[in-house]
């Protein structure tokens, strides 16, 4: 039955990439090639850009549909044989590509690389916007959980906390200034002149127009933070299957680097499969039951709950035709059922 999928699996990738194939040789023959080779074989190594998408697309929903079928929902990196075909269990396809892969070679069609990164594996910064800072500043426990995990990272006291309040008023709705913060009164002076987001992050870049970031915070952060998904929600997750080390003491601040590289090296037995699990393995690493229900009810309490799978995925697609090759980045978020919504799509 394994085998199967496997081979299920290879196939349609191929079907897709056949597809989109076809589709453009079709047209291409009727164009004449010879004055515009260049274009034409950037358009090959574009379609199978897409057919890449299309096989990512693939995979995150054939791996949602056998949660369903399981009755589980559960998103981990799973680990991979060398040989793909030679593995056992095809649980968590995806996660094949969660790591740096070389392009799988398309014979006289040229290759495609594929990278599916889990979003919800980093903090989403558009869960920071809650509304009540204005009465607690810095006593409010989200802000200086916040800030204490920008130190950890490395980030300069003075610089985490003179960004934070100018982060929360580009993100919330009004445009009224938190002592501190920064609404479009202070964008306005600025040459050229701007007004505040208010409203969800759309894009990391947006960042760079908050006041008081800094080059050196946006880069020691980067790795660590995403703004998808960016609708407005109650909720935004953390998923402590996928979630990296530096992200993992975020949870807390009793939480220590060498505690999240335990809790990552348990993880690597199999994934938390229950909240239960995830909370014997944070007993394990030496936090007591008070420091563990913390974590869990401050998460619940707060934006960013932390769960044990994911919806939001990026995606980078790479198809390489003779000399020519062309990137698709986009974020999907998965809606099941083959559906997917799109957050960003950038071609270059
Ligand atoms: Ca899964
Ligand atoms: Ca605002």
């Amino acid at each position: 039955m394994k085998d199967k999928g496997a081979a299920l699996l290879i196939t349609v990738m191929l079907i897709a990439a056949m597809t989109y194939l076809i589709t453009e040789l079709t047209y291409t023959s009727r164009v004449n090639i010879s004055s515009t080779q260049n274009f034409v074989n950037r358009m090959k190594a574009y379609y199978l850009a897409r057919s890449g998408v299309e096989a990512a697309k693939l995979l995150l929903s054939y791996d949602l549909e056998q949660d369903r079928e399981n009755h589980k929902r559960l998103d981990y990196i799973a680990k991979w044989e060398e040989n793909p075909l030679n593995q056992q269990s095809f649980d968590e396809v995806w996660s094949y590509f969660a790591t740096d892969r070389p392009p799988i070679p398309l014979r006289d069609f040229g290759a495609v690389s594929l990278k599916i990164e889990d979003e919800e594996s980093k903090i989403n910064l558009n869960a920071i916007n809650r509304g009540k800072a204005s009465e607690k500043g810095l006593r409010d426990p989200e802000i200086r959980r916040f800030v204490s995990y920008l130190e950890k990272l490395g980030v300069d006291p003075d610089v985490a906390e003179s960004f934070v309040f100018p982060l929360i008023d580009w993100i919330d709705y009004n445009d009224d200034p938190l002592p501190d913060g920064a609404e479009s009164a202070y964008y306005l002076t600025l040459s050229p002149p701007y007004e505040a987001r208010n409203s969800m992050l759309p894009h990391f870049s947006d960042l760079f127009m908050i006041k008081n970031s800094t080059i050196e915070l946006m880069k020691k952060i980067a790795p660590y933070v995403t703004v998808y998904p960016k609708e407005k929600t109650k909720n935004f997750f953390l998923n402590v299957n996928t979630a990296p080390a530096k992200v993992l003491m975020y949870l807390s601040p009793d939480i220590d680097e060498e505690m999240a590289d335990e809790i990552v090296q348990a993880r690597e037995e199999g994934p938390f499969e229950t909240m239960a699990d995830f909370k014997d393995v944070l007993a394990d690493v030496g936090l007591t039951e008070d420091e563990i229900r913390d974590i869990i009810t401050f998460s619940s309490k707060y934006n960013l709950r932390v769960r044990l799978y994911s919806d939001t995925f990026s995606v980078r697609s790479t198809g390489f035709f003779s000399d020519s090759s062309v990137t698709i980045d986009t974020v999907l978020r998965r809606r099941g059922n083959n559906r997917f919504d799109v957050y960003y799509w950038s071609i270059h």
